[in-house]
């Protein structure tokens, strides 16, 4: 487990991301070390939360937790402290960890992507394709951003690098039709899972949301259970904005897990605590650059060590259950 040449797997990659530079992330076995829980020290934990967007609502519900752990605990020292923000950090994010299940049906799995333009659903499209391809299941794609005819480009090459047929029509084609085309091929064609993609930029946002409406009920009408997940796409690296995204779209369309992009580009995974203090929605994946495997699951103990730069060859932590 330490052989030093080993290349570290996603989460590990995560901490080295979240923990570089001064303040981007809560690096917490660092500046913790020798230091007890007084009044300095939780003023600069909350600083460091709310430099990581957690927000102000998930860091005051995070520090009122703390001390509440801390006082039950029998120190007040370091690894006190670790423990009980570990902990507390676990218990929020572990209820959020829901792993999209593709489950066996007769028509095809369906899985629409939404979310602002540039957060990352046509590149998170490509990621799921690679994944799911692996998982031995057959993928089609559907463009139904036909906002842009770069948008249709931009997937179907996604579609080439992974060998997974893409239906597309032309621009400013009715996405919703788009879809029910790819749903109606792909069950012809016994696929397993249909990644839709949609526009995140109408002409306003009431119009986006109204079409994003539409393309459910129409996707609804070719099986009940259709869309089976509506996956909200948010840039981590846009701190509180994506919790303002957040509440919008599934305000509007009821958003059945999220995945968070960017978490190598400025994002500083303190959003995800943020989110997951106001929605009860899960996190499905995470998405850190650019390439085809620059994603994985939400792991929710794996998130926590790698936004407190807990190590897992250090055991000194009490592991309590929580
Ligand atoms: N660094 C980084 N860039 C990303 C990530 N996900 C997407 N991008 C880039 O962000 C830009 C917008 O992504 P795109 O998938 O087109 O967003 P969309 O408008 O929501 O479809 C593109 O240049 C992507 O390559 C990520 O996790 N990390
Ligand atoms: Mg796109």
């Amino acid at each position: 487990m330490t052989s030093g040449d080993k290349k570290p797997g996603f989460f590990g990659r995560l901490k080295q991301r979240l923990n570089k530079g001064r303040g981007s992330g809560i690096g917490a076995l660092t500046w913790l070390s020798g230091r007890k829980l007084d009044e300095e020290l939780e003023e600069e934990l909350e600083e460091r939360l709310l430099l990581a967007d957690a927000g102000v609502d998930a860091t005051e519900r995070i520090m009122e937790g703390l001390r509440a752990r801390v006082k039950r605990s029998s120190g007040r020292d370091a690894d006190a402290v670790l423990t009980a923000l570990r902990d507390e950090l676990r218990e929020l994010l572990r209820p959020k960890a829901q792993p999209l299940p593709v489950a066996d049906s007769d028509g095809p799995f369906v899985i629409l992507m939404i979310g602002v333009n540039g957060s990352g659903k046509t590149t998170t499209i490509g990621k799921l394709a690679n994944h799911y391809k692996q998982q031995g299941l057959s993928v089609m794609l559907a463009a139904g951003d036909t906002y842009r005819a770069a948008a249709t480009e931009q997937l179907q090459a996604w579609g080439e690098r992974n060998g997974v047929p893409v239906i597309a029509q032309q621009q400013g084609a009715d996405p919703a039709a788009v879809i029910f085309d790819a749903l109606e091929t792909a069950r012809a064609q016994k696929i397993d899972v249909v990644l839709a993609d949609t526009a995140g930029r109408l002409q306003n946002q009431e119009g986006l949301m109204r079409e994003l409406q539409k393309v459910v009920r129409v996707a609804g009408k070719f099986d009940a259970a259709a869309p089976h997940e509506i996956m909200l796409v948010l840039d981590s690296s846009l701190g509180q904005n994506a919790l303002v995204q957040a509440k919008q779209f599934s305000a509007a369309v009821g958003v059945t897990g999220i995945t968070l992009t960017k978490l190598d580009g400025g994002g500083r995974g303190g959003i995800l605590l943020a989110i997951a203090n106001e929605l009860e929605i899960p996190f499905r994946f995470l998405g850190m650059g650019e390439q085809a495997d620059d994603m994985a699951a939400f792991e929710a103990d794996k998130f926590v060590d790698a936004l407190l730069e807990l190590d897992d060859t250090r055991q000194g932590l009490n592991e309590q259950a929580t």
